[in-house]
């Protein structure tokens, strides 16, 4: 079988669930539903992704250095963990990003896996065209990634049922969601599932 549609869970991560060090309320109800996602491609065998945040201790993306987020995401630390709820099955495609000290970067595009292999180059390989984007944040990784899909001519699923925004201005993940949709992202939500 041809693979076309791929699976890609965003951030799913203790730092940006209730009690992290970026906590977004009711960020961990959405793990329950992504999980459902997961269940349903690694049925029908199709490949699924998930990003991690994976910061140095120092970068231009904390306060403390120019940036504007508290420190989060420390590659190998507890809040850089999936949440525990989270159920990867063990062929998911794991990918790190926000390496570089001197950046921000929220894109999965951005992201590579632990041999450097970037995202883009894996989705060509794999013969993906279609992205379901899950996880965090609606207004930052999910946004950045959906329109560099987009740009890069994947189709993008939002699963609107499945993201969380952090929204340090009331409406941002309204209008990131508006924004995305403007872009040629569409819609998905759990009762789409076939
Ligand atoms: C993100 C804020 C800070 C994200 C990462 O992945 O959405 N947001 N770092
Ligand atoms: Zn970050």
């Amino acid at each position: 079988m041809k693979i076309s549609k791929a699976l890609l869970v965003v951030d799913a991560q203790n730092d940006f669930c209730p009690g992290g060090a970026l906590g977004i309320p009711q960020a961990d109800k959405i793990i329950p539903t992504i999980n459902k996602y997961i269940k349903a491609f690694a049925k029908k065998k199709l490949p699924i992704f998930a990003t991690r945040d994976w910061h140095p201790a120092r970068t231009k993306h904390f306060k403390d250095f120019g940036g504007i987020w508290p420190v989060h995401c420390i590659q190998n630390t507890p809040g850089a963990a999936f949440h525990p709820a989270l159920r990867l099955p063990k062929e998911a495609f794991l990918l790190y990003k926000g390496m570089d000290p001197q950046k921000d970067s929220y894109s999965a595009f951005h992201a590579q896996d632990l041999r450097g292999l970037e995202f883009d180059k894996i989705l060509k390989i794999m013969g993906v065209r279609e992205l379901y984007i899950a996880g965090l944040a609606t207004d930052y990784c999910v946004k950045f990634t959906t329109h560099d899909a987009l740009r890069h001519g994947f189709k993008v699923k939002i699963l609107v049922d499945a993201i969380q925004g952090v929204n340090l201005k009331a409406g941002d993940s309204e209008n990131a969601i508006r924004g995305m949709l403007k872009a040629g992202a569409k819609k998905f939500s759990l009762k789409m599932l076939k």
